[in-house]
């Protein structure tokens, strides 16, 4: 007979653990396993480490599967193409477990379901993970990954363990969060973030890309504020898959930070310092695929600037003992969109992208290297054979499909950006001056203006539309209402969200100046009236001068605007047409306000603080009067 302590060491309920220290688990971390290792049913158990050899380990092993490939035209890169199924968020399988709905989701006036949100009962939720998760993992591996959202050391850090039975999962958690060995030292016997999660398998068994398996028909991404679990059935794409991304530093987390006091929200955050030397950090929210990487890895065209990047889609930020806001990036990689990154667009992107990085949907060429739409002028194509997204053959104006899909992705360390900000990892975060709002909108929003204040930055917030990407399901470029930028990535309750805004609003604190911008606005014949990329540092330049006090703001219905000849435009190559891009057209405007108050009505109702309301109306009168 074997030593009674070696099963107790070497198997969990009959899955043996290949990989990994089953001694050095706290008693939690081991029963919350246990849980789901009767559940699943792996056959092997293996506890990450995040260490390089383990790294090397699971990148071979998926290459041996045939779910990624090498490109040896770069530094340890890779390519994966999942079943095109499954290649962007299920905003419509995503939901939020709470015992009453009204506290995940608001009760619209309408009586309709407003799409902020989706609700699930407890018990449906627990039927749903059993319909899923009974035996999903049987005949394979199911990886414990330990990970911090933020710095490890960071007070505003916090700790979540995901299980998965993705190596794609574990390889590419190790680049976007701080994972490993680390961080289950942190932990001790302390609380964490549950998240569970299985590509799954269609219910006949049968995998249509079996170097991609997952279970479209099924999918389902669940969040469970109370207990802080998350449970992720049926998809590999990143936002469905990386638990500590969206689900965890977004959904749970702005429930964690609702009752904690302070901030999680989809923004990205930069440094940067003007010519006489003096820092600040902007923190920004726009929807997905609005440039928010571009701007957080901004190369200033205006002489004397310097830009520096902390992060590029959330920030977690919480008021300091002095008031100040202080913003942590709690990922540690960029899951960037890779169509329209270029050298022209973002050269900074494109610096750091080209070693330790996984791909996901783009087209590779014949070199062994890669390919997107926005690189035409930058690879030759038609020296190389290209292969699209889908694996099949592309040629560069005969194919009639894009060759990477429009939602592909690069996955890579955030430390190998070239301008990563010297304070990125600083436990305390980063000190916050102003906040922008803005989203993608060609007609009748002003490049810039300000909020009057808090209330009024607030409302501007939660005002926020934009035209539809391709991050999530939806088709087409109709305008669509995104309050916050966090329309798909609520925890709890949009209205109360809001109201949670308005209270941070306390004596003693230096509250961030607002802004709103608008990068896309277009002439009457559809060109953009703004260059924007590099050239968006001259409207950082007007914010940072408005933070330090200058008088360069006029007061107009709609906010302030900047004062005429303000903004710093030596030195572009043709002067756009600054009288469109700030023209405040009155009849836009009350339309405008009024789609916006239907919005808010139909979808938030009486859940949506009435100072928001109050704000609308003010508006509205101050431009009826002007
Ligand atoms: O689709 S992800 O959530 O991974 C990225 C994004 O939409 O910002
Ligand atoms: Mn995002």
């Amino acid at each position: 007979l074997a030593h009674p302590n070696v099963g107790l060491f070497t198997h969990i309920r009959g899955a043996s653990v290949v990989y990994g220290n089953l001694k050095t688990l706290s008693p939690k971390v081991r029963k919350f396993i246990e849980d789901n290792v009767a559940l699943c049913q792996p056959d092997e158990i293996h506890i990450c480490d995040g260490s390089e050899k383990e790294n090397k380990q699971l990148l071979s092993l998926l290459q041996k599967k045939g779910a990624i490939k090498p490109l040896p035209k770069y530094e340890n890169c890779w390519l994966a193409r999942t079943n095109p199924a499954d290649t962007a968020r299920v905003e419509s399988k995503t939901l939020i477990c709470t015992e009453h709905e009204r506290d995940a989701v608001p009760t619209p006036k309408s009586g309709k379901r407003g799409g902020l949100g989706n609700w699930i009962s407890p018990a449906n939720m627990d039927k749903a993970v059993q319909e899923r998760f009974a035996n999903c993992m049987k005949g394979t591996t199911m990886y414990v990954i330990p990970f911090s959202m933020g710095p490890i050391q960071s007070p505003l850090a916090k700790i979540g363990i995901q299980i998965t039975d993705s190596a794609y999962v574990v390889c590419s958690m190790r680049i976007m969060t701080r994972m490993g060995q680390a961080v289950l030292d942190k932990l001790g016997n302390s609380d964490f973030v549950r998240c569970l999660h299985s590509v799954g398998r269609p219910k006949n068994g049968k995998l249509e890309y079996p170097n991609w398996p997952c279970d479209p028909e099924r999918v389902i991404v669940l969040h469970k504020p109370a207990t802080q679990e998350i449970v992720s059935y049926g998809s590999g794409y990143g936002g469905n898959s990386l638990l500590g991304k969206k689900c965890f530093a977004l959904r749970i987390g702005c429930t964690i930070a609702r009752s904690e006091g302070w901030l999680a929200e989809h923004m990205l955050i930069l440094g940067i310092t003007n010519p006489q030397g003096k820092k600040h950090y902007i923190a920004a929210a726009f929807p997905s695929q609005c440039g928010k990487t571009n701007l957080a890895m901004l190369t200033p065209t205006i002489p004397g600037y310097k830009a520096e990047c902390v992060g590029d889609d959330i920030a977690w930020m919480r008021f300091d003992q002095n008031g100040v806001l202080r913003a942590i990036n709690p990922e540690n990689g960029f899951f960037g969109v890779a169509p329209g990154t270029s050298n022209i667009s973002n050269p900074i992107a494109m610096n750091t992208i080209f070693k330790n990085t996984i791909f996901t949907n783009v087209a590779s060429t014949s070199d062994g290297g890669v390919y997107w739409e926005g690189l035409e002028k930058e690879i030759d194509t038609s020296k190389l054979e290209v292969t699209d997204w889908k694996g099949k053959k592309w040629v560069r104006g005969e194919s009639k499909t894009p060759a990477a899909h429009p939602n592909s992705r690069f996955c890579t360390p955030a430390h190998q950006c070239p301008m990563i900000d010297p304070n990125w990892e600083s436990p305390e975060g980063v000190p916050i001056s102003a906040i922008l709002f803005g989203g993608r909108r060609p007609h009748g929003i002003p490049l810039i203006y300000e909020a009057r204040d808090w209330k009024h930055g607030v409302a501007m917030g939660a005002a926020i539309r934009s035209q539809a990407t391709s991050a999530a399901e939806f088709k087409g470029h109709a305008v669509m209402h995104d309050p916050f930028a966090m329309r798909p990535f609520f925890g709890y309750n949009c209205g109360h969200y809001v109201q949670h805004w308005l209270s941070m609003d306390k004596p003693g604190r230096k509250l961030p100046k607002v802004f709103h911008v608008n990068w896309f606005g277009r002439d009457k014949n559809n060109k953009f009236l703004w260059p924007g990329f590099g050239e968006n540092s001259r409207i950082i330049d007007y914010i940072v001068r408005r933070v330090d006090g200058e008088d360069i703001a006029r007061d107009s219905p709609i906010g302030l605007l900047p004062k005429e000849g303000s903004i710093n435009l030596e030195g572009l190559p043709s002067k756009p047409d600054m009288k469109a891009l700030f023209e405040i057209d009155v009849s836009f405007w009350l339309k405008e306000i009024d789609s916006i108050r239907q919005y808010f009505e139909e979808a938030i109702g009486e859940d949506l603080p009435k100072e928001i309301y109050d704000q609308l109306t003010e508006m509205k009168q101050r431009l009826q009067k002007s």
